[in-house]
């Protein structure tokens, strides 16, 4: 694949294991048209089963990472066609890569834009980024998960606040609510981003993927359940080579050399 080339987004692969997946569709800042998903979706998804990579960045321009969904091709939607194609639903598939993702938010982050950042494991923020769920100025909801993921990152009040009045927050607020993990001067912004991708690329991947799915268990399960498993999947690491490796480098003072890479 890595000699396809696609319309609205253009990717590379580093040679140390990083995917790098820049959504480009400026004339409309990035807004999520069908076919910039299909674009998106099938890059990742090659990315995610090319097991040279071991982690993957999203990101989009200085202004945009996306102003959300495409408004001038929903516009006219109807409902009974939106209910049964379940629009929408297809950009979960985003949120079920294995491979572990940062999305390095640059400019706007804006409805679906916010939402798509949202289904990355970990959001990077440029210092001038803005996020927000504006589409009640549309006379619509959040239909890409903003109503649920926005409200587990900043909490009931304050998603409540910028859903109600589609107010944008600003990256200093959103990285003090948790909603962003850093905020980093824009123009070092993809940089930071690649650099903390090749730290994970640099784990032993089967680790890294346990690790991704117990801390997204804390999202759907009680404490107990949740706790329970991460213990077994704690228990798993010891059935690994990687576990023994990481452990006796640590004892003999050397780097791992992970045999799964
Ligand atoms: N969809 C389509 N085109 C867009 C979008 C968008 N979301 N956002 C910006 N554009 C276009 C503008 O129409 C404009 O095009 P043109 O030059 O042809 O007029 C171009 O991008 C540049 O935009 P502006 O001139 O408006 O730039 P400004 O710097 O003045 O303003 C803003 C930037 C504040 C980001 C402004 O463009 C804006 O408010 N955009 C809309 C933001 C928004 O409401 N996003 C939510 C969209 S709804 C959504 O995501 C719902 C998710 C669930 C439904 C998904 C269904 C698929």
């Amino acid at each position: 694949y890595k000699g396809l080339k696609y319309d609205n987004c253009n990717f590379e692969v580093k040679e140390y294991g990083v995917g790098l997946v820049t959504i480009n569709r400026p004339k409309a800042l990035n807004a999520l048209c069908d076919a910039l998903y299909q674009d998106l979706h099938d890059i990742i998804t090659k990315m995610d089963k090319d097991e040279k990579i071991g982690a993957i960045v999203l990101t989009g321009s200085d202004r945009a990472f996306a102003a959300g969904a495409d408004i001038k091709e929903m516009s006219d939607k109807i409902y009974p066609a939106t209910y049964s194609t379940d629009m929408l639903a297809w950009w979960e598939n985003i949120a079920k890569v294995r491979t572990p993702t940062i999305a390095a938010v640059n400019g706007f982050a804006l409805g679906g834009g916010c939402e798509l950042a949202m289904m990355c494991d970990i959001i990077l923020a440029g210092d001038k980024a803005q996020f927000g769920q504006p589409e009640i100025k549309l006379g619509t909801i959040p239909g890409m998960g903003g109503s649920q993921r926005f409200t587990r990152a900043v909490g009931k009040a304050r998603a409540m606040e910028m859903i109600l009045t589609g107010d944008f927050m600003k990256a200093d607020e959103a990285c003090t609510r948790g909603l962003v993990s850093r905020v980093v001067p824009s123009e070092e912004l993809v940089d930071d981003a690649l650099k903390t991708a090749k730290k994970i690329a640099g784990m032993s991947r089967p680790i890294a993927l346990l690790a991704k799915e117990a801390v997204n268990a804390a999202f759907e399960t009680t404490l107990d359940t949740g706790l329970r498993f991460e213990r077994r999947l704690f228990h798993s690491t010891f059935a690994t080579q990687d576990q023994k490796e990481g452990m006796s480098a640590f004892s003999e003072k050397r780097t791992p050399a992970w045999k799964h890479k």
